[in-house]
């Protein structure tokens, strides 16, 4: 039994058809393992597509709850139609204001709902009388509903990773009713920013009729709270790598290889709301403009392979690889091709150390949540590090902007201003950077992945489930 119980669509970890265990890459998981918030709560969630060659559900799930997490397990048909279907294909587009992708496939909310109620089921019998559920993004919408039919004497908290878009976009979903109507079975209700818990009020009354101000609304006799949380990244787990060997074995090697050159990284799952080709765009025409730079930058592009077998993430794959080639193709000499696309994940330690060494960062998703990278550079440039001073070029569309506006600011779909943006961090002098990167780190000392997670449960616990609304008394 857990008096916590965080749920979200993968768990932190799965488990391979060896039986070894590998961590899963992502902002969810690396925040919340940053979040410090002991070892008092069970993790429910899937462990990834399920190796079960030889082996049976329940022994599966034996050895995940040895890890202390618990398991739910999937179908071919649930994890077509639930997670590469409703969850990635229509509503993961579509928060991203990427209505054109977003597809609408009436065979798919079935296995959502279906997913969430076998979700709800697994929590209901595990938590204890009056626990706190804190359930985490855009795949378990119906779950709070669901679950408190189950079990009202739970305390249901939700928090969206994705922007929340404009109710214009959000209304185009046909099953947007049901969705709104999951939600409003929470007691806490978490957005990153205002605009996101804006936009999902005007949804509330443009599609439900049901009005709410920014601190939280009644409904059906219960209040909820709603709240803007904007996420940190996980400080103790960076700060800690930097000082292990690994860190400075990468970080002597990198320096060694970089010489007098400069190092514009960047570092995302390959997904196409952040927005790498247009980034590449702006990289060929800084190239062209800049032919006195050309042997001298190293861009790095760490890019995390994402969501493997969905056809547009397999073109995308190609679509980059293709103008990676065409950059280095054109712009390369013996010895030096300008782009590195590192398509593979990398220990903390070494990413770690490609932070400390950069000169530049860019962030530049098309829309993005939050964007834990941005925060993570900047928190890896301490001279205790033998961190390099660097400058963080950041997307306006990115969550982060909102907290970091010593960066510079760019449009992602303004080629020329990426590129005109890139030669004026190359042209910085020391003290001008350091002056912006110590005033980003005050603000982020004080909102690390802990400082966020313990904001939410604390306000979560206080959150009063009053059953009438006081006015109506
Ligand atoms: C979602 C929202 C929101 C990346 N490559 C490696 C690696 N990573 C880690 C980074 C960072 C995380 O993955 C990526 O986080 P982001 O926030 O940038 O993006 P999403 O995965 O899209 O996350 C986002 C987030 O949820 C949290 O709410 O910010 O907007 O889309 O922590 O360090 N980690 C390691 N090796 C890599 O190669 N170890």
């Amino acid at each position: 039994m857990a008096s916590l119980i965080l749920a979200s669509n993968r768990l932190p970890i799965q488990l391979l058809k060896d039986g070894t265990i590998k961590r899963t890459t992502g902002g969810l998981s690396s925040a919340l393992e940053g979040a410090g918030i002991g070892e008092q709560y069970t993790w429910v969630g899937w462990g990834g597509p399920c190796p079960s060659a030889g082996r049976s559900e329940e022994d599966l799930k034996t050895s995940l709850r040895s890890l202390g997490v618990e398991p739910i397990l999937l179908s071919e048909d649930e994890i077509a139609g639930y997670y590469d279907g409703y969850a990635n294909s229509t509503l993961w587009p579509l928060l991203h204001y990427m209505q054109e992708r977003s597809r609408f496939d009436a065979r798919w909310m079935p296995f959502y709902q279906q997913v969430n109620e076998k979700f709800a089921t697994a929590i209901s019998e595990i938590a204890d009388e009056g626990a706190q559920v804190w359930i985490h993004d855009y795949h378990l919408m119906l779950l709070p509903q669901l679950l408190r039919k189950k079990r009202p004497d739970l305390k249901i908290g939700f928090f969206l990773h994705t922007p929340f878009p404009s109710s214009e976009i959000f209304r185009a979903l046909p099953e947007r009713d049901a969705l709104l109507n999951g939600l409003l079975g929470c007691d806490l209700i978490g957005f990153h920013t205002y605009s996101y818990l804006r936009h999902f009020i005007s949804s509330l009354i443009r599609i439900l009729g049901v009005e709410a101000d920014i601190d939280g609304l009644w409904h059906q006799n219960r209040h909820i709270q709603l709240g803007v949380y904007p996420i940190g990244h996980n400080r103790d787990g960076f700060q800690k790598a930097a000082t292990t060997n690994t860190f400075l074995q990468q970080h002597s090697a990198h320096a060694k290889h970089l010489g007098s050159g400069k190092m514009i990284l960047s570092v995302e799952r390959l997904d196409y709301t952040k927005g790498v080709p247009e980034k590449l765009q702006a990289i060929r025409t800084f190239l062209e403009s800049h032919p006195e730079m050309r042997g001298l930058v190293h861009f790095v592009l760490v890019a995390v392979p994402s969501r493997r077998g969905v056809e547009e993430y397999e073109a995308l794959t190609e679509r980059v690889q293709c103008e990676v080639g065409a950059i280095n193709g054109t712009f390369g000499d013996v010895g030096h091709s300008p782009v590195q696309f590192l398509h593979r994940s990398f220990p903390v330690e070494e990413l770690a150390a490609l932070y400390a060494l950069a000169d530049v960062c860019m962030v530049t998703p098309i829309v993005d949540g939050m964007n834990l990278v941005a925060k993570e550079f900047i928190d890896c440039k301490y001279p205790s590090h033998r961190a390099r001073p660097g400058v963080l070029i950041l997307s306006e569309f990115a969550g982060a902007a909102h907290e970091m506006s010593h960066a510079i600011l760019v449009n992602p779909h303004d080629t020329a201003g990426v590129a005109q943006a890139i030669h004026t961090a190359l042209d910085m002098d020391e003290p001008q950077m350091w002056k912006r990167i110590h005033a980003m780190q005050r603000r982020l000392e004080l909102n690390d992945a802990g400082a966020w997670a313990k904001r939410f449960l604390a306000d979560l616990s206080s959150a009063t489930s009053l059953s009438h609304c006081p006015q109506h008394a």
